[in-house]
């Protein structure tokens, strides 16, 4: 097991003896499964944890239907209590913000820095559902008869799946709890297998802030064992996924004759357009960092980029010169600028890529190869790596290689930047740098993007939508419509003056 402070422990090792939360009740697989939960930068164990089969998904879905159907059940608490509930899942986010980043870093590789900046946009994103679910979206609509009280109320949607991927373990199941909380549905809880540690811990957080038993439920495993349990499954009246496009469209598919519910964000391969015009040192800074930060897995990862021609040449060898002395290693040193890749398995297919793009006739200008330097040897790391003189039919330049992976493409106009930038199946983020604030509005109308940033790169706001157009997925998390993703919206009409219709004769 992993202990990696000097003289202490990383974290409570009673917090991983049993991981699976059903009906209020901590608990082991029903067939005794186990997994070993890796740490990325060095292969060692980090944990032993209990490991679901389809009979304890089944089981949690079943928990969160009763609990949402009982006869209290907790649709029928006040808004506000639920709100206090998401306030105190904050403060105690906050209290523990240390250890649950060495949890993150531990199991994710990322460096510590970015562990303590997710917790920081976890608390926010409680904080701002809180704030919003204080204040009814209910309405009242004037039908011109004073007889009639016609309203819309909102209600929680039911029993919601919530499926997070490994790259941003606790931020993105929190994108989908806060909202679901707040709303007053129940839940199941499903973080990727490869990096559950966190959710885990959040869970204990959650029961201690005194989210009611059956509520939030919790389990652990495949998604290739446990998946269908829990979406091809009749009880649960809403699913959100984050992951690959694969996995996405299948849960679509399976939940289809349900008529589930079914929110996607799958990813991106997201432009970086970059206008001679522009600051050419904070360009050069912002796409290095858009590309390469947590080792390009991202969804919003600026891996396109797209350089007018004039300054191209000048631009791709700053990058390079700067994308070489990035510091990469073990997320826990905090010399490390940024930490390997989440397994040994997506080092592979970034690899791949790599030997894709090469075959292909790009450029490779830097990185390339695995490092050879001993003190990478045991964990998944991979250099920042770029590619010149690519062309939009590569499939370097179209598909998602979610590593450390940069494109370079040219453009001469405008509307070949933006040509270049919608010439994507995905849709996820884009960003425009330029020094025409003209110009900066008239291509972020036009890129078909679900966040465009202009002169800035990979900011978010809890208040603001996030997701995206074409395959990048459906539905928006985040800000108002992210509440309104787990709320179904009833019409209540109230005579109090009845009499006959007087349609039919009597
Ligand atoms: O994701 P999966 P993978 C992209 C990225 C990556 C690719 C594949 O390009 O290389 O997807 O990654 C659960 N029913 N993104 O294979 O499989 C799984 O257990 C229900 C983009 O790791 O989509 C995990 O909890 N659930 C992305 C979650 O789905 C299933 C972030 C995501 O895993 C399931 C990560 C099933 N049948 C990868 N099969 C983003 N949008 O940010 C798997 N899962």
């Amino acid at each position: 097991m992993s202990s990696r402070e000097p003289g202490g422990r990383a974290f409570d090792p009673d917090l991983f003896a049993h991981v699976l939360y059903i009906d209020g009740q901590w608990r082991g697989a029903a067939d005794g499964g186990t997994r070993d939960i890796i740490n990325p930068a060095d292969g060692s164990v980090v944990a032993v944890i209990d490991e679901a089969g389809p009979e304890d998904a089944r089981a949690a879905v079943a928990a969160a239907r009763r609990a949402f159907d009982a006869a209290a059940p907790w649709r029928s608490t006040t808004a506000a209590d639920r709100v206090a509930i998401c306030d105190r899942i904050a403060d105690l986010l906050e209290r523990d913000r240390d250890e649950i980043a060495r949890i993150e870093t531990l199991d994710t590789g990322k460096t510590l820095r970015e562990s303590h900046i997710d917790i920081d946009d976890v608390v926010s994103v409680f904080r701002y559902y809180a704030r919003l679910g204080a204040v009814s979206a209910d309405r009242v609509i004037d039908v011109n008869d004073p007889s009639i009280i016609s309203r819309v109320v909102h209600e929680p949607v039911g029993v919601c799946v919530l499926i997070a991927p490994w790259n941003y373990p606790l931020l993105q199941i929190v994108w989908k709890i806060a909202p679901a909380l707040v709303a007053g549905c129940t839940m199941v809880l499903k973080p990727s297998e490869v990096t559950p540690l966190s959710t885990i811990k959040l869970m204990h957080l959650m029961v201690e802030a005194g989210v009611p038993p059956g509520v939030a439920n919790l389990v652990q495993g495949a998604g290739s064992v446990i998946g269908d349990a829990l979406t091809d499954n009749h009880d649960v009246d809403l699913i959100s996924f984050t992951g690959g496009y694969v996995t996405g469209t299948h849960i679509a598919a399976v939940a289809a004759p349900h008529v589930s519910k079914v929110a996607l964000e799958l990813g991106g391969k997201n432009p970086h357009i970059v206008f001679a015009d522009a600051n050419f040192e904070a360009a050069v800074d912002a796409v290095v960092t858009g590309v390469f930060l947590h080792s390009g897995q991202v969804c919003s990862s600026g891996t396109r980029l797209i350089v007018e021609e004039s300054i191209a040449d000048r631009f791709v060898d700053a990058a390079s010169e700067r994308a070489q002395r990035i510091r990469f290693g073990d997320g826990m040193d905090p010399t490390s600028e940024t930490g390997p890749l989440v397994s040994e398995q997506h080092r592979d297919k970034v690899e791949a890529y790599v030997a894709l793009g090469i075959s292909e006739g790009a450029t490779l200008v830097t990185g390339g190869q695995r490092p050879t330097d001993p003190k990478y040897a045991a964990g998944s790391f991979y250099p920042p790596t770029i590619f010149d003189n690519c062309t939009r039919d590569m499939r370097i330049v179209q598909e998602e290689t979610f590593g450390p992976i940069l494109t370079v493409e040219r453009f001469t106009t405008e509307a070949q930047a933006i040509e270049l930038g919608n010439d994507t199946d995905y849709g996820l983020a884009a960003a425009v740098r330029t020094g025409d604030p003209g110009r900066g509005e008239r291509v972020a109308r036009a890129l078909r993007h679900g966040t465009v940033w202009v002169n800035d790169f990979g900011v978010y706001t809890a208040a603001a939508e996030w997701g995206g157009f074409g395959r990048s997925g459906n539905g928006r998390e985040l800000g108002p419509s992210g509440l309104a993703e787990y709320q179904e919206a009833k019409h209540i009409w109230t005579n109090t003056e009845p009499a006959e219709m007087g349609w039919f004769t009597t």
